[in-house]
Order: structure tokens, then sequence, then C-alpha cells
């Protein structure tokens, strides 16, 4: 028998008005997608086994941004970082817990948040479900005109595919399952509807800010069986290499491993990797069929060729890379996002960019084709050269950072060929560890090479260093206060 969870789909809803300049200008519409846990497992990253034909559609019509990574492979702490244009360093939020962290617009002033800087220039801004994380605050009153959450957990039949093995006495959720329901019964189909309705019924003479964000791919990896039905479960193709590297420090990983929160043995067996890998990539394929009917209804709208449409992950996550099923480490695996921007104008279509941005990059990339103000305390760079040519670079390295055991913080720096992770005192500062990954000809960390390059780990410590001794610095606080589990 399958256990039935409680129904409690919770909403949010909030409306505050901002000062709106008179004259505003014909700026383009936008359509802000936020995707959960996302890992470039899509058709235009080069996955051949997934099935995201929407996203794919919407990728050859702008700029897939291949070498995008995240500030921190966290929900919480990546989205205010996009959502401020400000590292987590900065904003002093690297966590999840402590009531202390929602109140951060009263501790951290001067700060105006993407979507409230649109407001600012003459927008309407709409978010629907997962734009911030709730744990941190949902920055309602200053960030939307409206708000609305997705649905917290489902009442519905839940229907196993014949050959999926969950144990009915485990107290542990099952990590994955099919459920007989149309899309909207689960909260992504919920939200697109949300978002679907908002534009129908709008008045396309201001410009709109619509903010949609989905749940899946994160665990549990839950969608309407039909696409479960697009996958023949067998002919998965599991992780390349499902072991840690050769000397990797005990800093490398979190000691929080996400799968065990569900009922799922250890070691996994192949089978249950495949039927794994099966949910998420079932749980992409629903998200992807509810951004084509977003897109469908812009177009039926008249509103399609005036909307600069971006979608990114809030970070990776591990399918069986270095035998983790989980997030929060600084791999390439949890660092590296999907991230896409196909605006109005005379950008390069179909682009695949290599340059290296992060995804503190958004703010003011959005701000300059929308021709309104970048905010002074925004630390990204304007990725608008890169989307006229795809081989223009605006950065050295990406940087994502995790802290990790022990009260220390490790800083990540992706370069070219390199990965370079360097771990710090949160009481001295000074650097305790140091790994360097060589990324050349591999796209997983193999080996920790810092003995085999010492030159090369030399000029990447040269590099973190002078960017953390001029980067911005939260000075209202410990940096890691408590450090509990997170999700
Ligand atoms: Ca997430």
């Amino acid at each position: 028998m399958y256990k039935m969870l409680s129904l409690a789909a919770l909403t949010f809803s909030y409306s505050h008005p901002v000062e709106v300049p008179d004259t505003v200008e014909k700026k383009p519409h936008i359509l802000f997608i936020a995707i959960d846990d996302l890992r470039p497992d899509l058709g235009c990253y080069g996955n051949t086994e997934v099935k995201s034909p929407n996203i794919d559609q919407l990728a050859s019509e702008g700029t897939s941004f291949m070498r995008a990574f995240c500030q921190q492979a966290v929900c919480g702490p990546s989205r205010i970082s996009l959502m401020t244009g400000i590292h987590p360093d900065g904003l002093g939020l690297w966590g999840m817990s402590g009531s202390h962290l929602i109140e951060w617009r009263e501790t951290r002033t001067g700060i105006t948040s993407l979507s409230e800087q649109f407001r600012k220039n003459g927008y309407k801004a709409y978010g629907y479900g997962k734009i911030y994380d709730h744990r941190l605050g949902l920055d309602i009153e200053h960030s939307w005109d409206e708000y609305k959450g997705g649905k917290t957990s489902y009442n519905l039949k839940k229907h196993n595919r014949e050959g999926r093995s969950i144990n009915g006495s485990s107290p542990l959720k099952p990590a994955f399952f099919a459920v007989d329901a149309v899309d909207a019964e689960l909260s992504d189909g919920y939200v697109a509807n949300l978002a679907i309705e908002k534009l129908k019924a709008y008045d396309t003479s201001q410009p709109l800010f619509l903010a949609v964000g989905f749940q899946k791919p994160h665990l549990p990896f839950v969608a309407p069986k039909k696409y479960f039905d697009l996958y023949e479960t067998e002919k998965l193709t599991l992780a390349e290499r499902r072991c840690p590297p050769e000397w990797h420090t005990e800093f490398m990983f979190s000691w929080y491993k996400e799968i065990n929160s569900y009922d799922v043995p250890y070691p996994i067996p192949e089978d249950m990797q495949r039927q794994l890998i099966e949910g998420y990539y079932a749980c992409v394929s629903y998200v992807d069929a509810q951004i084509g009917k977003i897109i469908v209804t812009l177009k039926e709208k008249g509103m399609y060729d005036n909307t600069m449409i971006v979608l990114w992950g809030d970070h990776g996550f591990k399918l069986g890379e270095h035998g983790e099923w989980a997030k929060h480490t600084n791999t390439e695996h949890d660092a590296r996002v999907p991230f896409i921007i196909a605006a109005p104008g005379n950008y390069e279509k179909n682009a695949k960019t290599k340059a290296l941005v992060e995804l503190v990059d958004l703010f003011p990339t959005m701000c300059e084709l929308a021709g309104i103000p970048v905010p002074d305390h925004t630390e990204g760079h304007s990725l608008v050269p890169i989307m006229k040519d795809k081989d223009a670079n605006v950065r050295k390295f990406a940087l994502t950072q995790y802290p990790m055991v022990r009260s220390t913080m490790s800083y990540s720096i992706r370069t070219d060929d390199w990965r370079y992770v360097e771990t710090r005192s949160d009481i001295t500062g000074e650097p305790i560890a140091a790994e360097l990954y060589d990324l050349r000809s591999n796209s997983i960390e193999i080996k920790n090479n810092l003995n085999d390059y010492p030159e090369v780990a030399k000029e990447h410590a040269a590099m973190l260093d002078k960017y953390l001794k001029s980067a911005k610095k939260w000075t209202g606080g410990h940096m890691i206060s408590s450090w509990g589990p997170v999700e």
C-alpha cells in the first residue's frame, strides 16, 4: 500500500504599491523562470536522454551559458544572492536555519531586489511559486505587486509504476514516484496556471515582470505518470564516475547527504539509480511542459516578440557522481547550472557560449537589456557583451562557496581549465586546506592535483585572495554562527 501525504496547499498573497515614474517607455516584458535543483540535464546542454523540447526551443532563440555557476549550492542563499545581485559573503546569508535570517531586509539596508528595481522603473512584478526560499523570507512587500506560493504537498493517490521498489513500512518518504494526476494537481502545474491566468488578464500597456518558480526536479522526484512514461528506465545512463576523487580533503563533501532523508538503501543498487535518474528526468520534462504552456500563452497574447525570457537553475545536483545523491558542495556538478537568456533585440540566436559566468550576473544583465539603471550594490557583470558575441568574456573565474565542517568556508573558483577550492577558517580567515582539480579533459573532479601543479595552484590562490580582499563583506555578525541541516 502507498502512504498518503496530507493536503496542505499553502499560498501567500500580498500587494504593496511602489512609486512609478510618470512616463514609461516601451520596455520588454519579462518572463523569469527559476527551477529548483535543475542541473544542465537538458537537450540544449547536450543530454541526449532527457526530454526538454520547450527549453531547447527557448535556447535556440537566445544564449545558453554552458559554463554558468551558482554562488552557493543550496536554495535560499543561491536565490537571495541572485535576487539582490550580491554574493553570499556580502549578504552574510549562507544558511537557512535561524529565525534572524528571515529579517534580512531589516538588517541589510540599501538593497533593491531585482524585481523591485523593475517595479521602480515602471514594471508590474508578479511572483508565483518558488522564487525566494521561504526560510529566508519571501520579500513580498518589496519584490512583488502580488505573490502567490505553490502547493506544498499532495493529496493524491500515488501510483508506483510496476517494478518500483518502495518499502511501504519505512517511515521515510519515497525518493521517486509517478502519480496519476493532471499537471495542475501538483505544484508546478498549479503555479504555471497562476502565471497563465495572470498573462491572459494582463493589460500589456504596462511592462510585466512575471516570475515563475518551479519546485521540481528537487527531491522527491514526483511527477504525473505521463512524464515517467517518456523514459525507459533500463536504457538510462548512470553517472560516469561514481566514486570520490583521489586525495580530496574532508571539506569537499558535506556531512549532510540529502538522499538519506528518503527511503533509499545504501549503497543504492544500479537499478534503483536508474529509477532515480528516471524520476529526475520525468520532473524535468514535467517542468518543461509547464514552461511550454506559458510560452504558448505569451504568443497567443501577442507579447512573445517583446518578451525577454530568462531561465536559471538555483544550483546543480549529483545524480550519482562521486557516489553522491545530494548537493551542498563546491563540486562541478553542484555548482554548474543551466542559464538561458533570450531577449528581443540584436543578440545572437541559438548561441552556446563557454564564457564563465555567475548567477549574480543576471541582475545587471537584465537591467541593461531593459534599459533601466543597475543599482550600485550589485556585484555582477552584465552579460550583454556575450549575448552579442558568444566568444566574449566578462570574467576570469566564477566563484562558488559553501560552509563546511568545523566552522570553515570553502571558496571555489572555476577558471577555464581548473577548479581550485580553498577552505578557510571562519575564526581566523586563514586558509587551512586546498584542492586543485584538472577539468581540461574531464567534466568531473578525478584527482586533487594540488601537488602535481603547484604553480597553477599558487596562481589560483593569489586570484582568490585578491578577490576576497576586495569583495563586499557582511560585517553585521559572525560568518557561521550555527550550521544545521539544510534542504
Ligand atoms: Ca534548490
